[in-house]
């Protein structure tokens, strides 16, 4: 691949009509490390053009014939894992031995959650009298961040795939890398022209043009829920469907008497995963008044043995995050933790002492949190865990649900009493001594976390119509 990205237009790579240069800049080293050609409206006119006409005939294979590609999809994948991986190590960070493993293999594993669903999937169920028929969508927008590149795109693409639909997608501009040898991968596996266009560029320009397109009938986004407010808008005068996957606080309640040292590693450690840059990061650790000094000692010596460095070095260590600004929204938030009167426990603002370059920020706890500061409300972003105490479960509850978000929530402890407090939490994933949903979940929020689901049986359905035809009998 090169490192200057072009669009894949209808089965060729294309410039901008009329577009200009982006650089991305390496968090690592503030220098350029890609370009990518920066899309217009035209350039979304075309894709839309190409994925339409596409659709007359993708839409018509079968389930056999998806199956089959989604297989050599999965097969061509596996052979650019070293590829994706370091592209994602220069753009967002990530480093090399954690992106080949763990950002390339979330990716993999939408694409077997997807072969799997569509392997059973009934496309036909007879409801009274009425024969219910699934069928594609259309030509389906697709707007994915930076964070997990790969695994956002996967999780789009395979199930778009799957049932039939084309597509438009526009990946991060912050990193864009891997989309591009994600096309390439696809036009090795034989997807027809058409059928996937990547236009790259940025959100106010591409991923605007989308969101509005009358020839596309579903816009499937993940990133902010700043951004995802603008999509929603700019769709509305279409009314497409409008599918989210936007951002998270989640909680971590620690039920009270829980044996810490043998749980609470294994969720605290959520929040220094991917350099804290997952939507599910479990930052609000509640603890039970009782148990907030050994908790608090037990995440401040997991975050002091946790080591900050160059993502393109082999090792254990957590990466920079993506760019200038999340870095500088990431100080912000820690400074304001300290001015609101939190505990800081370990690390705090600016460049861990190893570094002198780059965007990297020290793994840092926070006790004597409350939920009415800044860093109890916002999502972070970054290592940055924040410890809060509650008296009992009731309140442990109540802190849980008392943000606008609701995408994910953790809990700490013996399972059979997690099953009890499971129900009373407003979030669309409830994970239980994981800091994650296990592999197949419908992964999805309530409330401003977004709207839809995707992965697996779940993901597929909602890149499908449903179609009632009555009248005939069966
Ligand atoms: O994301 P943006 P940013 C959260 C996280 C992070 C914050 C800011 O809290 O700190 O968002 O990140 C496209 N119309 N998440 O600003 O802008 C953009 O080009 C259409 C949570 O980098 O949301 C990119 O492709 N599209 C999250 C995508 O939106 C627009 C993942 C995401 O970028 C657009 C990332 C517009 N007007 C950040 N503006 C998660 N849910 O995992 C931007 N975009």
């Amino acid at each position: 691949m090169d490192s200057y990205l072009k669009h894949y237009i209808d089965g060729k790579w294309v410039e901008s009509i009329g577009g200009k240069r982006h650089e991305v800049i390496s968090p690592s080293t503030e220098e350029s490390c890609t370009e990518i050609t920066l899309g217009t409206t035209a350039d979304v006119d075309a894709a839309v053009k190409a994925a339409r006409k596409a659709f007359e005939t993708f839409s018509q294979t079968t389930r056999e014939e998806r199956l089959a590609l989604l297989g050599r999809i999965v097969e061509e994948y596996k052979k650019r894992v070293p590829d994706l991986a370091q592209s994602m190590a220069n753009e967002m960070g990530a480093p090399v031995s954690f992106a080949s493993s763990a950002q390339v293999g979330a990716g993999i594993g939408g694409f077997m959650g997807t072969i799997a669903a569509l392997k059973d999937f009934q496309f036909s169920e007879q409801h009274g009298a009425n024969t219910v028929v699934y069928e594609p969508v259309g030509v389906v927008g697709m707007i994915t961040p930076w964070n997990w590149p790969l695994n956002q795109i996967a999780l789009k693409v395979a199930p778009a795939l799957a049932a039939g639909n084309t597509m438009v997608l526009k990946p991060s501009e912050e990193c864009p890398g891997n989309a591009a040898i994600f096309a390439e991968i696809l036009d090795a596996a034989g997807v027809p022209p058409g059928v996937f266009n990547l236009v790259q560029g940025d959100g106010p320009g591409v991923g605007a043009a989308i969101s509005a397109h009358p020839g596309i009938e579903m816009v499937s986004f993940t990133g902010s829920t700043r951004a995802g407010i603008l999509v929603a808008k700019a769709a509305a005068d279409t009314v497409k469907r409008v599918h989210q996957e936007l951002g998270g606080k989640s909680p971590n309640i620690v039920l009270p008497g829980s044996d810490l040292p043998a749980t609470l590693p294994g969720t605290a450690m959520g929040v220094l995963v991917n350099t804290g840059q997952s939507c599910i990061a479990p930052t609000r650790i509640l603890v039970q008044k009782d148990q907030v000094p050994e908790a608090t000692g037990l995440i401040k010596a997991m975050f002091d043995n946790t080591q900050v460095g160059d993502p393109l070095a082999e090792g254990g260590h957590i990466g920079p995050v993506v760019n200038k600004a999340q870095f500088e929204k990431i100080q912000g938030l820690i400074q304001s933790a300290i001015d609101e009167g939190a505990t800081l426990e370990t690390g705090g603002t600016g460049l861990p002492s190893n570094v002198n370059r780059g965007y990297y920020i020290k793994p840092t706890v926070f006790s004597g949190v409350t939920p009415d500061m800044r860093i109890a409300q916002e999502e972070i972003f970054g290592p940055v865990a924040t410890v809060m105490s509650y008296s009992d479960l009731d309140e442990a509850v109540a802190i849980a649900n008392d943000t606008d978000y609701g995408l994910s929530a953790v809990i700490t402890g013996d399972p059979a009493k997690a099953a009890a407090v499971a129900p009373k939490l407003r979030a669309g994933m409830v994970a239980v001594n994981s800091w994650g949903p296990a592999p197949g979940a419908p992964f999805g929020g309530y409330k401003q976390s977004g709207n839809g689901r995707e992965g697996g049986l779940f993901g597929l359905k909602d890149f499908m119509e449903v179609k009632a035809i009555s009248g005939i009998p069966a």
